[in-house]
């Protein structure tokens, strides 16, 4: 694998902000959903070959597998695939009632798995202010702010079971430094899955696995990369960028650089955020003040300039500053009014800094909340815009304000 810089730096962070001090993305992703919810309100299903799709009633012809759980997928059935096929490998119960080889079928009902849907990302808005939603069953949240490293997998156990307990339906569940690689680990465990990807060990995870398991990479491009002798995500990572982007344009430079994970996307919720913030551990912990206030004015700049293109004012300006080992501090201040000043912003975050002045300071963040948007629908355009751009992942023509995902979902290609 070709030896390549580590610490690269991110479009959009700050200078000298080490790469493993970066996000922390959960990517959320239920198990074989449709199957799931029809299992709960119909427990005798659970254990049993399940598949949820249209057509397979006496006198249809036509209709497709939407899911299969994951006993009937052992017998090859899978989602998109037309439901005669299905027939032919697993047949139905209902009609073979003695076959030890037969499943069931339920037809789709769409408002129901919306409904399931809706309580499962109740929670996830419960679990981090940024979340977001890429189709009905998947989500990535931003949780940087309420785990860290050393801790994410007890975390991730927990949205896990926060969603088993509380509606009732398994999910597998991610954790890496970017949507991209978070999206790969919640896919690499499943069904009930749990993958936890620190910062230092992603080239490592990413090297062996299979090009296919690269999201944005669909059959079609599969075969092209085989066919150039790329068969896993380390020999993408490994090849030269020039030949794959004169290939695949601009989604195989995107694709080059999830490989040897780089994603600079950050996880941003649909619609306004409600706050805006930016910040930084440190390797040794600091003690110097003007270190510390260096920090704080990069950090209050880049809150600010992020403020600014999103048209937002704000009303509140806060700090973190976080002691080792994971003493969690959060001072703020409110103002009378919402303004856009980057001037106040940089004084006021020192100037609640400074009580902690000559402490072990392992981690600073900048932020500022209680906002409002001075353009009407600035904020929505950006973040959709953003979106859009980012690649094949988040592509959803469909998937407007107020119908985020219904009904749709990713098909790779
Ligand atoms: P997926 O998350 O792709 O699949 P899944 O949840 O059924 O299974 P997995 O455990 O692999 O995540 O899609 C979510 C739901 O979207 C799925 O339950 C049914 C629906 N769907 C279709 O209707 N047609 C399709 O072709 C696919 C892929 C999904
Ligand atoms: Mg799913």
């Amino acid at each position: 694998m070709a030896d390549l810089p580590r610490d690269m730096p991110r479009e959009g962070r700050l200078p000298g902000a080490a790469e493993q001090d970066g996000d922390i993305v959960l990517h959320v992703d239920m198990d074989c959903f449709y199957a799931s919810c029809e299992r709960l309100r119909e427990p005798e299903l659970r254990g049993e070959p399940l598949v949820v799709g249209m057509g397979y009633d006496a006198g249809e012809e036509h209709g497709a597998v939407a899911t299969a759980s994951y006993e009937a997928r052992d017998y090859g059935v899978e989602s998109a695939m037309p439901i005669s096929k299905a027939l032919d490998r697993l047949p139905r119960v209902a009609e073979h009632p003695e076959d030890p080889d037969a499943g069931h079928y339920r037809p789709v009902d769409l408002e129901y798995y919306q409904e399931i849907a809706r309580d499962v990302k109740t929670i996830l808005y419960d679990l981090s202010e940024t979340v977001r939603e890429v189709s009905i069953d998947e989500a990535y949240l931003d949780v940087t702010e309420r785990t860290a490293w050393e801790v994410a997998e007890g975390f991730a156990r927990h949205v896990k079971q926060r969603i088993q307990s509380e509606v009732g339906v398994p999910a597998s569940v991610g954790v890496a430094p970017n949507m991209s690689a978070a999206k790969i680990a919640s896919d690499h465990d499943k069904p009930d899955g749990l993958t936890v990807v620190p910062p230092e060990d992603l080239r490592e995870f990413l090297e062996p696995l299979p090009i296919e398991d690269l999201h944005g990479v669909g059959p079609v491009s599969a075969s092209e990369f085989h066919d150039i002798g790329i068969d896993t995500i380390g020999d993408l990572a490994a090849a030269d960028l020039e030949p794959i982007e004169d290939r695949f344009g601009e989604r195989g430079r995107e694709l080059h650089f999830r490989a040897r994970g780089i994603d600079d996307r950050e996880v941003e919720t649909r619609g306004k955020p409600k706050s805006l913030s930016r910040e930084q551990s440190v390797g040794t912990p600091i003690t110097d003040p003007p270190e510390l206030y260096e920090r704080i004015d990069a950090l209050a700049r880049a809150v600010t300039e992020r403020a600014e293109r999103k048209d937002a004012l704000y009303r509140t300006i806060g700090i973190k500053i976080v002691k080792p080992p994971f003493d969690v501090n959060t001072r703020e201040r409110s103002l009378s009014g919402p303004v856009h000043e980057p001037e106040l912003v940089r004084e006021t975050a020192r100037d609640l800094a400074r009580e902690f002045e000559g402490e072990e300071v392992r981690k600073v963040g900048v932020r500022v909340s209680n906002l409002s948007f001075a353009e009407n629908e600035q904020a929505d355009l950006e973040s959709w815009e953003d979106g859009s751009e980012s690649g094949s992942e988040d592509r959803q023509p469909g998937a407007v304000k107020g119908q985020v995902g219904l009904g749709s979902f990713e098909t790779g290609e």
